[in-house]
């Protein structure tokens, strides 16, 4: 063996070790437990962490002790009552007190949202997007796309369902993993306990574009996010661009998109009445800046391969830039 190749063992483990480290941290971290939920499932995820590890080292010892122990014990490891007790009665109560753990944390976030009142958001998911809808108390509704806003303090009810195919709203700084399945509502629950931005992603492979199905949550003070809302609700307010505004109603922008208070009311697409106040674009692929319109409306094919918005690869710069405008000016 050279020496590149002696060293190549400890290379991978370097590499395995800082990916699976990276992997913990962050603004998409299962370990974050910014909310009673999520602290409870990063908890359990340590309890069958410590118990899968003891076992295993008990394990260990007791196979070593079978192969190479003192004769004694080697007699009493292969007596029936040892199988007996060791291979069946201790995994089937070790696992069943695991299990009815599991279930009441499964269990927690539903009995918080019955409690107390808690915040309506319906999320449908769609290929390769998040259509966001706020359920206001006097039965109507606003929609937005790819983030969801919360109070915190509040439990927040997300009732989850799709367009199309099989998708998985996965919020894993708040709370654990539920599916959107056709024909089927699911629901999530969650409680915020601080201001701030994290990130989700769909975690179930739906399609061409699933790795880029990105969204966030905001999490912001009550009043702030009251706000928030009442903003959200209104009618759009364009900045004032004139020339974008005619483009996007003539460029037929409205046929799949809505912009409240014009002419556009198309629904194949995501909302753009106050798409300039989002986080990102494009399902989370993008910040939300004036040149990120100019890319994803240019070059979104590239940017977002298979996405079911048309390509609109012809706008002149100065063109993309009035479209760029007049949807960053709405916010
Ligand atoms: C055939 C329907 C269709 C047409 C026409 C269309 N779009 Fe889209 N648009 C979509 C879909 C679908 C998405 C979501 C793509 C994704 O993220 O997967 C989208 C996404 C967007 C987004 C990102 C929104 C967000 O919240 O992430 C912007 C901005 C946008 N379109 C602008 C435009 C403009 C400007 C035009 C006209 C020049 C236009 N669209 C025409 C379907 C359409
Ligand atoms: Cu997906």
């Amino acid at each position: 063996m050279n020496a590149v190749s002696r060293r190549l063992p400890k290379l991978f483990l370097a590499i395995a070790l800082i990916t699976a480290v990276a992997g913990c941290s962050g603004e998409q971290s299962a370990f974050a437990g910014l909310g009673p939920v999520s602290s409870r499932i990063t908890l359990l995820t340590w309890i069958m962490f410590a118990a899968a590890a003891l076992i295993t080292v008990f394990m260990c010892g007791l196979t070593a002790l079978a192969i190479a122990g003192p004769a004694g014990w080697r007699r009493r490891l292969a007596d029936e009552k040892s199988v007996m007790w060791g291979g069946v009665v201790f995994p089937v109560a070790t696992l069943s007190v695991l299990l009815f753990y599991g279930f009441s944390i499964l269990n927690a976030g539903e009995r918080l949202a019955q409690t107390e009142n808690p915040i309506h958001i319906a999320v449908v998911g769609e290929q390769w997007w998040w259509r966001v809808i706020y359920r206001h108390g006097d039965g109507r509704a606003t929609e937005s796309a790819n983030e969801v806003r919360i109070p915190t303090g509040r439990p927040v009810e997300i009732e989850l369902t799709t367009a199309d195919v099989i998708h998985s709203f996965w919020l894993p700084a708040y709370a654990g993993k539920v599916d959107m399945i056709p024909g089927h509502v699911n629901r999530l629950h969650f409680v915020a306990d601080q201001p701030g931005v994290v990130r989700g992603q769909c975690a179930e492979y739906c399609g061409g574009a699933h790795a880029l199905m990105a969204f966030y949550a905001v999490a912001m003070a009550p009043a702030d996010y009251d706000a928030w809302l009442a903003k959200e609700r209104a009618d759009a307010q364009p900045a004032a661009r004139k020339t974008g505004e005619r483009l996007f109603s003539a460029s037929g922008c409205g046929g799949c998109h809505s912009v409240r208070g014009t002419s556009a009311d198309g629904k194949v697409g995501p909302d753009l009445t106050h798409v300039g106040g989002r986080v990102s674009l494009g399902a989370g692929i993008l910040p939300n800046t004036p040149d990120s319109f100019t890319q994803w409306i240019g070059r979104h094919q590239k940017l977002k391969p298979d996405n079911l918005m048309l390509p609109f690869d012809f706008f002149s710069e100065s063109e993309l830039r009035d479209l760029s405008a007049y949807l960053k000016g709405l916010e």
